[in-house]
């Protein structure tokens, strides 16, 4: 080290006594240590804050508020839309559950047709026991050969060491290579289907799943007169053992598409967890260095926050468009759905956060929404449920009551009175932070502090976690 200084620099510091060098460098630390701390300030609270709209009002408001009079509405075009449900032989039951269902709560009023797709060719039964619940058009299809399984160059021998080892980690259906299949055909292949290309919207069914309220509007109608091009009901986090690079490699995608850090992908980020703890250099470590999971190469932590995709309504054109489509040959040729577990449903929900404006996504908060074990349940629309209304039918027996600023068409939510809490209009934890870049009202920071969100699932009101 000596050889390495210019000799008039070294003899600087022996030139000082001892106690005026020690005082030098904590002098120097300090400095360091504060230059640190304004910067992790700046970097956290003004380059990854995320400004309320220009507009002074919230982005997505919900399309309708209460019941409306379908009589009125079903004289109307059709969107071109349909309703996509994929599923196997073996899940009859759960499938004619949810067709039921769909059609009690929206489609015998608007009869959009039903497609279902399996990666096996139908059972007679199946076939049967569908046609007999759909009220539309009901169409059943085989995916192609080709598209349902392994990204292209994964060998069996490689797939089944993943699996093994997902299998030995825990991770969350890891070790189900059909799983891995389905994650990968949402993520990107189901777009392509020849099947889907006269449709321009979807609204996704799964079975077992059901729908707490009615639907009594067209949402493939709202969804086009709003420009809007993806809607979601729940967010919650990702289980993070199953996409430790999937941040970064979609962040990659981004940076090699010049695609600036807009408020909408700003959401993503990890923005308040230990802010006094990453300056800089830091970041750079913890992204560059030690390539830390969930982590972007700058050193930006992805919040694991993501849409629920076993409900959407969607743009079809936005998923097979040429960005969509490049993102996803960009994450498949990784062999992250198969080396990791990927799901869909993140990968939607970063894309959409990258690729679309917050303008152009929708909350369907009026939507009663259960896949197990999470719901979304509005509170009814006081003095919005249409009781005389014969279209619509009758009241449920178990309607959950009225209330100002509820959202919901005569919903039940089917919990008694303990539960009574979750029968609102979803706002957790996710959801707030995902709807941020559109939301002009916002909770206040003393509510977020306490971790107080009015209309949470998963944590009761007084903010302990609940499942
Ligand atoms: N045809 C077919 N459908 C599948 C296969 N695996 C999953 N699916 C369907 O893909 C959808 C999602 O699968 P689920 O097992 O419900 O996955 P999930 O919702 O992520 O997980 P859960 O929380 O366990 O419900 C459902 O519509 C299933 O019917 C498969 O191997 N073949
Ligand atoms: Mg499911």
């Amino acid at each position: 080290m000596k050889f390495l200084l210019h000799p008039s620099l070294q003899a600087i510091p022996r030139r000082l006594p001892r106690s005026r060098r020690v005082n030098l460098v904590f002098r120097l630390s300090a400095l360091i240590l504060l230059l640190s701390v304004l910067e992790a300030f700046y970097h956290s609270q003004v380059s990854l804050s995320i400004p309320r709209p220009a507009e002074h009002h919230n982005l997505d408001e919900p399309f309708s508020i209460g019941c409306q009079d379908v009589s009125k509405l079903v004289t109307r075009p059709r969107e071109s839309a349909v309703l996509v449900m994929l599923a196997r032989n073996s899940e009859l039951k759960e499938a004619r559950k949810t067709v039921e269902n769909v059609e009690e709560r929206f489609n015998k009023w608007f009869n959009y047709p039903v497609l279902f797709l399996n990666n096996e060719p139908w059972s007679e039964e199946f076939v049967r026991g569908m046609k007999e619940v759909v009220s539309g058009e009901v169409r059943f299809e085989v995916i192609p050969e080709g598209i349902w399984g392994p990204t292209a160059g994964l060998t069996e021998e490689v797939v089944g060491e993943y699996l093994r080892k997902q299998k030995e980690e825990g991770v969350y259906k890891g070790e189900i290579e059909g799983y891995h299949h389905m994650c990968r055909f949402y993520s990107g292949e189901f777009y392509n289907l020849d099947a889907l290309k006269e449709y321009k919207y979807y609204w996704r069914l799964e079975p077992g799943v059901s729908y707490g309220c009615s639907l009594t509007y067209d949402p493939f109608v709202m969804m086009a007169d709003r420009g809007k091009k993806y809607g979601y009901t729940v967010a919650l986090w990702e289980e993070p053992n199953t996409c430790p690079s999937l941040f970064r490699t979609v962040d990659e995608f981004r940076t090699q598409n010049n695609i600036p850090m807009h408020p909408n992908w700003k959401a993503m980020i990890d923005e308040e967890t230990n802010w006094l703890l990453k300056p800089a250099p830091i970041r750079w470590l913890l992204g560059k260095v030690l390539r830390r999971e969930h982590y972007d190469i700058k050193g930006e932590k992805w919040n694991l926050c993501h849409y629920w995709s076993n409900f959407e309504i969607a743009d079809l054109d936005f998923f097979r468009g040429e960005q969509y489509q490049k993102l996803f040959r960009h994450l498949d040729k990784t062999g992250g759905f198969y080396r990791e577990r990927w799901g869909d449903a993140p990968i939607h929900s970063l894309a959409v956060h990258l690729l679309l404006g917050a303008k152009e996504m929708h909350h369907f908060s009026d939507v009663g929404y259960y896949h197990e074990p999470f719901w979304q349940c509005p509170q009814n629309a006081k003095g919005k449920q249409l009781l005389d209304n014969e279209m619509i039918g009758k009241a449920p027996k178990g309607m959950s009551e009225e209330q100002e600023g509820g959202h919901g068409c005569r919903c039940e939510c089917g919990l008694g009175k303990k539960g009574d809490w979750r029968r609102r209009n979803n706002r957790g934890i996710c959801l707030e932070k995902l709807q941020r870049p559109a939301a002009y009202v916002r909770p206040s920071w003393w509510d977020l502090r306490r971790r107080r969100w009015p209309y949470s699932v998963g944590f009761d009101e007084e903010g302990r976690y609940v499942m």
